[in-house]
């Protein structure tokens, strides 16, 4: 057994680049869809299930222990673990958006599955016991709750409001999660004793442009965006296209189209936030010659700051209740804070950065725009995030990718971030 010693690298201690992207290729086949080039793995999806199956029997021949929590998070050890030390927690999520790329979430999974099982098998003796996760539903694609995995973790899952919302989203919450190998009963078993992470370390493509535009291979964040959603609502009335005079109509798209650019405006004319989008939006009956009687849609809003979150949040909700009262059209809405504007922790980035150095990687810190499961973990445990430079900063799209080289530079920054976190 190797002894943990004085600070620097172990020569001797690598990750195995052609296993790691060997993984990747043979993850992106779940829910790949022949002739599209996006992979639908959502979350609670027979794809996600497949996929996690998949990784956990990989790890298992590669000697690993592997576990099936009851949110169906996927949690990597090695054999003979010791259950008594602090353990070094690192993940990412195997779900994906609808027609989203093959690294997002999963790079991170396949590093942390490798980093275990090189100091598995190099029997590294750690202060710390290395563990890897996968969680469940980070994205929210499959039913509208992100951070599903990572909540139940930290011991936060609002099982009526996660059920509500698969329910929405079509997915019976109860049968989803016990196919997926979890159990919505005894969910709270799940969470993780306080004190028990010593560190949650969480390596990700960027999804943005700043370390492409850079030329800096390693990007080390020190905080993550807030996110809030409102889940709005445009009740008007169905009709007849060709005899309702346009006086007489109550069109709930022509007045959610307003909603849409009020959204877009607040983070452009009015620069109350730092992003505005409206990702989804449903019209009833959604037939040509039909005035649609009814819109949902979701706002999604995002800052840096909790102070400009709320203030834009407030601007929204007013801006809307003007638009009702203008169009005389029924516009409600409920506002789900996701995630507070979250910062890293400074040991965490400390060692990304030695080791990144050590490596002879350039670094640089810089802000996360993405939410992540590290923000959920950060409730309970100190972490840190390593990203790796993403082509023309495209994400949540089909043709997301990352140069191999940095994929491998990333990995090796995660395994000796952890012999740094450890004290070697
Ligand atoms: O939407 C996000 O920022 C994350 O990728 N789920
Ligand atoms: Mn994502
Ligand atoms: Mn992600
Ligand atoms: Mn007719």
């Amino acid at each position: 057994r190797t002894r943990a010693g004085g600070a620097g690298l172990d020569p001797g201690l690598d990750i195995d680049a052609a296993l790691l992207l060997r993984r990747l290729d043979e993850i992106a086949a779940f829910g790949a869809r022949p002739g599209l080039g996006g992979i639908t793995r959502t979350g609670l999806s027979d794809e996600e299930t497949a996929a996690r199956r998949y990784l956990a029997a990989r790890c298992h021949e590669d000697g690993l222990t592997t576990h099936v929590d009851q949110a169906a998070n996927l949690i990597v050890r090695r054999a003979g673990a010791d259950h008594d030390k602090p353990v070094v927690l690192l993940g990412s999520h195997l779900d994906t958006v609808v027609d989203g790329g093959r690294l997002d979430g999963t790079y991170g999974v396949v590093a942390a599955c490798e980093v275990v099982r090189v100091l598995a098998q190099a029997e590294v003796e750690l202060p710390v016991e290395p563990v890897a996760i996968a969680f469940t539903n980070e994205e929210g694609a499959g039913f509208p709750y992100p951070f599903f995995g990572s909540l139940a973790l930290t011991g936060k899952v609002d099982v009526a409001a996660a059920t509500v919302a698969a329910e929405r989203g079509g997915l019976p919450l109860r049968a989803a999660l016990r196919a997926a190998g979890g159990d919505l009963d005894t969910i709270d078993a799940a969470a993780w004793p306080p004190g028990s992470i010593a560190c949650y370390l969480e390596l990700h493509i960027e999804q943005g442009p700043v370390l492409e535009a850079h030329g800096i291979p390693i990007g080390v964040v020190d905080a993550i965006t807030g996110r809030t959603i409102l889940d709005i609502a445009v009740q008007g009335r169905q009709g007849h296209a060709g005899t309702t005079p346009m006086a007489l109509r109550r069109d709930a798209l022509a007045v959610a189209a307003r909603v849409v650019l009020a959204v877009e405006e607040l983070a452009t004319e009015r620069g109350l936030c730092a992003v505005g989008t409206v990702g989804r939006l449903d019209a009833e009956p959604n037939v040509t010659n039909v005035i649609p009687g009814r819109v949902e849609l979701t706002a999604e809003i995002r800052d840096s700051r909790p102070e400009r979150l709320r203030a834009a949040e407030r601007a929204l909700t007013g801006e809307l209740a003007r638009l009702g009262s203008a169009t005389g059209i029924d516009i409600a809405a409920t506002v789900r804070p996701v995630t507070a504007p979250t910062p890293t922790t400074e040991p965490a980035r400390q060692a990304i950065a030695a080791a990144a150095e050590a490596l002879g990687l350039a670094h640089r810190e810089m802000f996360s725009s993405a939410g992540h499961d590290a923000q959920i973990v950060s409730d309970i445990a100190p972490i840190g995030m390593i990203f790796v430079p993403s082509h023309r900063g495209i994400s949540h799209a089909p043709d997301e990718h990352t140069d191999d080289a940095h994929l491998i530079a990333g990995a090796r920054t995660l395994l000796h971030s952890v012999l740094r976190l450890a004290g070697r």
